[in-house]
Order: structure tokens, then C-alpha cells, then sequence
């Protein structure tokens, strides 16, 4: 990931070069030197302290790519949704990716992004198929351009502290959607999570094995695929009885969540903000 001068990132600001180097020198910003003596900002720093300063970001394309521009000028969310489709309808994976790293610059949380534009293309996406076979590859696309801009806005998050809670997590046996359980962590690591993701297809045998070895305080489970025979929900209620007895909090989201009773220790969610509001509880209690 490449890193900013003073003068790249004052000009995406819009203030003074000096003003950039002065929060430098004051230490509100990390920046190391070259061997000329040069300022250079790692754009992750940057990114961080556009995010916690609020300084408004003017022109986001020239930190994080071309098409981020268009974020910047779309005041409303529903403008932002129908941008990203319309990326991601063209193929446009880089342009894509730029959008969402823009929106995360410019201090959209990353529950919001994902409940926002890439909920809202994918479900769009997800019917194309009904009149066109050609659907079937966009969706895929689709899938990759957001598995990939995922793991790009990752590399701009700062690393757990030592002390950081753990949250496991995975989708069943059988469900083989990437993209919720990857948001889920992304999500918490967000909040200072260390985060590990087991990933799609994972038995529930599985993720209780993983709750031995990483000692978890959050395990999420995406449940988007049907469940035939009520074999999920099965395990489901397993898996809570031997997380309960760890003290691990379990939350279940996804298209398919079965509803539990509040009895069973299961929190179901319906979108990656209720999942920060019940990950941030969880941490204050720990
Ligand atoms: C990509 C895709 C696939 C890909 C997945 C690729 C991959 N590697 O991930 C593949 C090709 C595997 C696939 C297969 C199928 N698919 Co499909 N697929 C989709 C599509 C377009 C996107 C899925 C996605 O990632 N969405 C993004 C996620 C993040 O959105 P979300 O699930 O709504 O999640 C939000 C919330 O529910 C919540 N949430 C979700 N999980 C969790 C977890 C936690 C812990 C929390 C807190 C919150 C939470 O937060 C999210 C963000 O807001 C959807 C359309 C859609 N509406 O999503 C169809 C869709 C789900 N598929 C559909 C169908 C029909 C199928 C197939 C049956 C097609 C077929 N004939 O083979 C198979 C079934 C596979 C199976 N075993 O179940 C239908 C389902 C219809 C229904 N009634 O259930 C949909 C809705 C498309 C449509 N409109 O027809 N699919």
C-alpha cells in the first residue's frame, strides 16, 4: 500500500501543506522520514486520522483511486446504493473497490457499508438471473469485486491490541456464502476484535473445536443457505449449550437464521449494525 506526501494528502483535504506537517510534528499523524528527510504517510495512518479528526475528506480519488470522486458529491445513501450496482453491473471491480474505500475514508462505519451499497447491489444482482442466464456470472463477479474490496479495506484497520476480546465465526455445513461471515469479520475487527474467520461451509463441530483453541468471548454464525431437515438449527442449539459453558456469547444472522427463544442464549441479528451494537455490549461486559 502505498504511502502519502504532505502535499498528497493536503491537497485531498483541502488545507495547507503546512497544516498537514504540523499535525505531523505535533504527533496527531505518524509519518516516517526517507533519506532525503521527506515526510511520508502510510495510507492506512492517513485513513485513521481522517476518520478520527472528521476533517472533511474533499477529494477522496486522490488517496484511494479514480471513481471515488462520485462518493464525495452524492450527498444521500440511496445515490450511493445505486452508484455501487451500477459498478458493479459494469464490472467495474476497480472503480468498485475505490467507492467503498472512499466511503470508509470519509468515515462511513464499515456495519454501514455493508448493510448500505453492497446489500443493496447484491440483492439487486441476486435477481437478474430470474430473465437473464448472463446473471449468474455477474453475481459472481459481484461476489469477488466485494470479497476483494473486503479484504482491501482491511489492510486500512489498526491492528488488535494484545489485550484485544476474540470473535470466531463461520456459516454452516452446506452454506457456501463467502461474503456475510467475511462481513461479520470485518465488522468486528473494526471495533478491536481479533477476528477469525472459518468461512463458509464450516460444521458446527467445527467452530465449537475452534472455540477450544481460540478462546473466544463473540462467535458469530451467517446462516444464509436453507436449512433441509433442520439439521442447522440442530447444531445450532449445540453449538450454544457448549459456548454458554465458556462464556462465549453466540449471534446468528443471514437469510436463513432460524428465530430462537431468548432461553436458547442465542442473539439473532438482522444486519451487521445490530451485530456492532451487540459486539460493542459484549466488550464493555468483558
Ligand atoms: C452470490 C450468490 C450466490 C453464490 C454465492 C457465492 C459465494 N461464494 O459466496 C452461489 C453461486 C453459491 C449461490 C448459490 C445459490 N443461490 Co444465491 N445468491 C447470491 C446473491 C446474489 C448474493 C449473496 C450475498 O453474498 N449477499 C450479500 C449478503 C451480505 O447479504 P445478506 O445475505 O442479505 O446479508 C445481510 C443480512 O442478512 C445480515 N447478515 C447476513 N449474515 C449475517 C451473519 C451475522 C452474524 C449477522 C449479525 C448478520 C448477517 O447482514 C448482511 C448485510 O446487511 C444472493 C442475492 C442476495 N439477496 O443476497 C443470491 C440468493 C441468496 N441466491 C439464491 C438462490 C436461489 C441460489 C441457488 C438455489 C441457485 C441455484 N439454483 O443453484 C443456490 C443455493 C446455494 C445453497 N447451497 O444454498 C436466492 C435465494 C432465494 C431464497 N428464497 O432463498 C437469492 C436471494 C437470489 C434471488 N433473488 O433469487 N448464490
Amino acid at each position: 500500500m502505498r504511502d502519502l506526501s504532505p502535499r498528497d494528502l493536503a491537497r485531498s483535504l483541502d488545507v495547507s501543506e503546512s497544516s498537514v506537517k504540523r499535525w505531523v510534528d505535533s504527533g496527531a499523524l505518524a509519518a516516517r522520514r526517507t533519506a532525503g528527510g521527506h515526510r511520508r504517510i502510510a495510507l492506512a495512518e492517513a485513513v485513521r486520522f481522517v476518520r478520527e479528526s472528521g476533517v472533511p475528506l474533499v477529494r477522496p480519488e486522490l488517496i484511494v483511486g479514480a471513481a471515488a470522486t462520485t462518493v464525495r458529491r452524492e450527498a444521500d445513501a440511496d445515490e450511493t446504493d445505486r452508484r455501487f450496482l451500477e459498478l458493479l453491473e459494469a464490472d467495474d471491480a476497480p472503480a468498485a473497490r475505490a467507492m467503498l474505500m472512499a466511503l470508509y475514508a470519509s468515515g462511513w462505519p464499515v456495519a454501514a457499508i455493508c448493510d448500505g451499497p453492497v446489500r443493496y447491489a447484491l440483492e439487486r444482482i441476486g435477481t437478474l438471473w430470474h430473465d437473464d442466464p448472463a446473471g449468474i456470472a455477474i453475481a459472481h463477479r459481484a461476489t469477488d469485486t466485494c470479497v476483494r474490496a473486503l479484504a482491501e479495506l482491511r489492510a486500512l484497520f489498526a491492528p488488535p491490541r494484545s489485550d484485544a476480546p476474540v470473535a470466531i465465526g463461520g456459516a454452516p455445513d452446506g452454506d457456501p456464502y463467502q461474503l456475510p461471515s467475511m462481513m461479520a469479520a470485518a465488522v468486528l475487527a473494526d471495533l478491536g476484535y481479533r477476528d477469525y474467520n472459518l468461512g463458509a461451509d464450516t460444521p458446527f463441530e467445527t467452530l465449537a473445536q475452534a472455540a477450544d483453541r481460540y478462546r473466544p468471548r463473540l462467535v458469530w454464525v451467517a446462516m444464509s443457505a436453507s436449512d433441509r431437515g433442520g439439521q442447522q438449527r440442530a447444531g445450532l442449539t449445540e453449538l450454544a449449550a457448549i459456548l454458554a459453558a465458556r462464556g462465549a456469547a453466540l449471534v446468528v444472522g443471514g437469510r436463513h437464521a432460524p428465530s430462537l427463544p431468548p432461553s436458547s442464549g442465542i442473539l439473532r441479528a438482522r444486519s451487521m449494525a445490530e451485530l456492532t451494537a451487540f459486539a460493542r455490549g459484549v466488550r464493555m461486559a468483558s
